[in-house]
């Protein structure tokens, strides 16, 4: 990352105005659970993928499509929304029920901060899966950039506001205080405090209490990995895919 560019932290789809990412490059983080869906979608060959923030918008969506080449995807509190083909399982998006298609996306948090940045000149599909492809776009990028935690109903939660504190220390925070925003400054001490047991902090995030009730504690498991995805999905024009260069 260059040294004159800033970065940023906001810590829920709620913590941040349209105007705070005008212009600048964003990576939208979800680790518990739809940025990781996205990725694992992707990796797994997901022809693209379309978020939208409610049901109303994917519904419209899909009258548009022909039924063959799309999923509708997501889930409301954490449960697959009813009528639709997939929830918010990472594990659900084999290349076998995926390939190919192309997923309306439809979460509670995570597409919504995702549909929020859209003045970002940049958005970016972020977590631990792919942190070194996230890394490594930093590295690259001269613009200014904030990372979005999509957090929890409008509260912040650990689990991604530690993942934009791994990223940070991955680019070298220590060495370069002054590129950090205060809000970067707490995720980056969030990661000096809990960095070295990453997996057992997530198991007991708020979050993954909440999901272990509803879901296979294998989610919790994967998304808590790194670097397993060499995946870096971007988004243009409302639509999120591999590569758009
Ligand atoms: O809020 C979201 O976007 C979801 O990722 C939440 S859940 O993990 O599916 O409950």
């Amino acid at each position: 990352m260059s040294d004159l560019a800033t970065i940023d932290v906001y810590f829920s789809v709620h913590g941040f105005q349209e105007e705070d990412v005008k212009g600048k490059t964003v990576v939208i983080i979800d680790v518990l659970r739809a940025s990781s869906s996205i990725i694992q979608a992707l990796q797994n060959g997901a022809n693209k993928i379309i978020p939208v923030e409610d049901l109303a918008t994917a519904g419209r969506i899909a009258q548009t499509m022909e039924t063959a080449d799309f999923l509708l995807c997501g889930e409301k509190d954490g449960i697959k929304i009813e009528g639709y083909h997939l929830g918010n399982s990472p594990l659900e998006y084999t290349e076998e029920s995926i390939k190919g298609k192309t997923l309306i996306f439809n979460t509670t948090n995570g597409t919504k901060a995702i549909k929020k940045a859209a003045l970002a000149k940049q958005i970016y599909i972020g977590t631990f899966l792919n942190m070194s492809s996230i890394v490594h776009m930093i590295q690259q990028c001269s613009d200014q950039v904030v990372l979005i935690c999509s957090g929890w109903r409008g509260k912040q939660s650990l689990e991604d506001t530690l993942c934009a504190g791994t990223i940070l220390n991955a680019l070298g925070a220590s060495n370069q205080p002054q590129i950090l925003k205060d809000g970067a400054k707490i995720a980056f001490a969030l990661f000096q405090q809990y960095g070295d047991s990453v997996v057992d902090t997530i198991f007991h995030s708020d979050h993954a209490n909440r999901l272990k009730d509803l879901v296979s504690e294998d989610d919790i498991s994967f998304c808590s990995t790194s670097n397993t995805h060499d995946v870096l999905p971007a988004m243009k024009d409302g639509i999120i895919t591999f590569n758009h260069d």
